[in-house]
């Protein structure tokens, strides 16, 4: 059954500042509403750790009012299970205010919730499934394989992949540590499995599995309020203090 529970939060990654390209999109068609990229996660407890944000540079999303004050970038899949979670002006039924592509939302800068980075950048993933989640991804480098090797290829590559490597200018950030492989779990599964890019999609299928249960039942906090817990037990505190602080909400796939 893959990797465990699936029980999905939907982090709000507010728009500090749109890239030029979204900003031309967006400008007059959100009314007064603040804009949330929001990423659907399984790992709340590495949020700590968060160094960017990632869309799929192939996909559409839509720009969708969840009220008069705020509206969501999503995956337009994602907006009608919104919809029918309540997260819409009227249940079960999409409000989008604009369309617009992946590739145009990159360079966008978010505030990344409980971060050691408060403010991150949009990145592009090609492995991000509009079939998965939000479509959006948030990205912990330290303990989730598919985003470590992103970055890296993303930094071998930024002129073929259009970032600017200062999007890029960041290190994994240490937020758990494992009996086995320490304080960068996804980094030292990587070397051991000899992961060389992102396209090794089934070494990496492994990676997550190892990373997931590794951190899960053998990790223990190293930052955050739940400093020195186990994963286990800090994991759902981490995710009932990001819903209290109304910045994250259970989304069901
Ligand atoms: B996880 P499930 Cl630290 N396409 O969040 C590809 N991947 C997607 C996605 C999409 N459309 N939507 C969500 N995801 C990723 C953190 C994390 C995640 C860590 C470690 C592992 C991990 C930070 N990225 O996931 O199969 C999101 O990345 C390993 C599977 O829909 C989300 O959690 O349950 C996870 O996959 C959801 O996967």
């Amino acid at each position: 059954e893959g990797v465990g529970p699936q029980e999905l939060l939907g982090l709000k990654m507010e728009v500090v500042e749109w890239s030029p390209a979204a900003k031309a999109i967006i400008d007059g068609k959100v009314g007064d509403r603040k804009v949330f990229l929001v990423p659907a996660t399984l790992r709340p407890e590495t949020l700590y750790g968060q160094t960017n944000c990632f869309v799929s540079p192939t996909i559409n999303y839509g720009v969708y009012a969840i009220n008069d004050s705020e509206a969501y970038v999503v995956s337009h899949r994602a907006a009608r299970n919104l919809a029918f979670q309540g997260l819409s002006p009227t249940r079960g039924e999409v409000s989008q205010l604009v369309e617009i592509h992946g590739k145009d939302i990159v360079g966008t800068k978010l505030k990344a919730p409980l971060g050691v980075m408060p403010e991150v950048y949009v990145l592009p993933m090609e492995s991000v499934k509009a079939s998965k989640g939000t479509g959006v991804v948030t990205s912990v480098p330290s303990d989730s394989p598919d985003d470590y090797t992103t970055t890296q290829d993303l930094r071998k590559k930024a002129e073929y992949y259009k970032v600017d490597p200062a999007w890029l200018n960041f290190e994994p950030i240490p937020v758990l540590t494992t009996p086995k492989y320490g304080n960068l779990t996804a980094i030292e599964i990587c070397k051991e499995l000899k992961i060389q890019s992102s396209k090794d999609a089934k070494l990496l299928a492994d990676a997550k599995e190892i990373a997931y249960k590794e951190g899960f039942y053998s990790g223990t906090m190293i930052i955050g309020d739940f400093k020195g817990e186990p994963v286990q037990d800090a994991k759902p505190k981490v995710r009932a203090q990001l819903i209290e602080m109304g910045l994250a909400f259970p989304y069901a796939e």
